[in-house]
């Protein structure tokens, strides 16, 4: 079945967004200029997102890919019977789409704010799988998630909640764990979490990743500004701005940033923005925790870590936590 009827209000890319424009436009504002890494994932965004998991130099998609498959049977096991995925930012449903012929699912959930083929895409996971009862949910669930109207009967199904790829990083700690502390209210009392964090190591294996040869990550990042022409119609000029990334080790996290190659004024409709020369809009913050203290965060968010796998060099942590 597909639900979430294309009611205008939850369209990704067209409704709200009068207040799409008023966050990006807020967020320009501000005396420390920032857009939130959610404005990243329009179409282009998605393409360039997919080719940086290809980069020789972004070990993350790779790292959780190998744990995924050296440990799918031992993480399937541990699952609830008869269970319902809950896929958070299922894109083009691909890491699933290996989960389902491991696990016993009577109900698919695909969640995402990147509305453009989420139908499509779920349709499609719902050819293979006929058994299985495919939905797709667009949401922003950064804002408010509210999946229960999708869900049946959580007693008897246990619902998974399944949020892979280190997404959760973007979220700084506080709201990471109030957005996991929903997930929790959500699932009930027999719902699980199986969740990635990508994990501290050494800065310069951090700071290549965000930092290609290639300038895919660059391109990825300037990409945002086209994406505010569009929601907010605004005059950037993306090749007015540089990629910027580095590891800020008080915080824990890598912070990404377009750096005003000299003193430019962006307008759109009544308002406008003077960029000083070097002056930065910050793009996106992705932590990078020990295992001791993703496991405190999901203890604070009201679940108990119940396994934790993990690559050779202990790069990417894969974690199953309950209630
Ligand atoms: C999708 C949020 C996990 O933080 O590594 C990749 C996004 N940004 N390169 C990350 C991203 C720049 C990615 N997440």
């Amino acid at each position: 079945s597909m639900e979430g009827a294309p009611s205008p209000g939850r369209r990704a890319d067209t409704a709200p967004l009068d207040n799409r424009a008023a966050e990006l436009a807020a967020g320009l504002r501000a005396a420390q200029a920032h857009i939130d890494p959610k404005f990243l994932y329009d179409a282009q965004g998605c393409v360039l997102f997919n080719a940086i998991c290809e980069l020789e130099e972004y070990y993350p998609t790779r790292t959780e890919r190998a744990i995924f498959e050296a440990h799918r049977g031992a993480i399937a096991r541990a699952l609830p019977r008869r269970l319902q995925w809950v896929d958070l930012g299922c894109g083009d449903c691909a890491k699933s789409r290996a989960w389902l012929a491991h696990v016993d699912a009577c109900r698919y959930l695909g969640v995402d704010i990147a509305a453009d083929c989420l139908r499509h895409e779920v349709a499609a996971l719902g050819r293979k799988f006929p058994q299985v009862d495919c939905v797709a949910v667009e949401a922003d669930f950064s804002a408010d998630l509210d999946l229960s109207r999708h869900l049946a009967d959580i007693q008897e199904h246990p619902p998974v909640f399944f949020y892979p790829g280190s997404s959760i990083g973007n979220f700084d700690p506080e709201r990471a764990v109030a957005l996991m502390a929903a997930i929790g209210r959500q699932a009930g009392p027999r719902g699980s979490l199986l969740i990635s964090a990508d994990l501290r190591k050494d800065r310069r294996v951090m700071e290549r990743a965000y930092a290609d040869d290639l300038g895919v990550t660059a391109a990825f990042n300037r990409n945002v500004l086209r994406v505010c022409n569009r929601v907010l119609g605004s005059d950037f000029q993306p090749a007015e701005f540089d990629h910027e990334s580095r590891f800020d080790d008080g915080h824990g996290r890598i912070e990404m940033r377009l750096r005003a190659r000299q003193r430019q004024r962006v307008r759109w409709g009544s308002s406008e923005r003077v960029f000083e020369a070097g002056e930065d809009i910050v793009t996106e913050h992705s932590y990078k925790y020990t295992p001791a203290q993703f496991d405190a965060m999901l203890a604070r968010a009201g679940f108990s870590v119940r396994d934790m796998w993990t690559d050779p060099r202990s790069w990417f942590g894969v974690f199953l936590a309950q209630r």
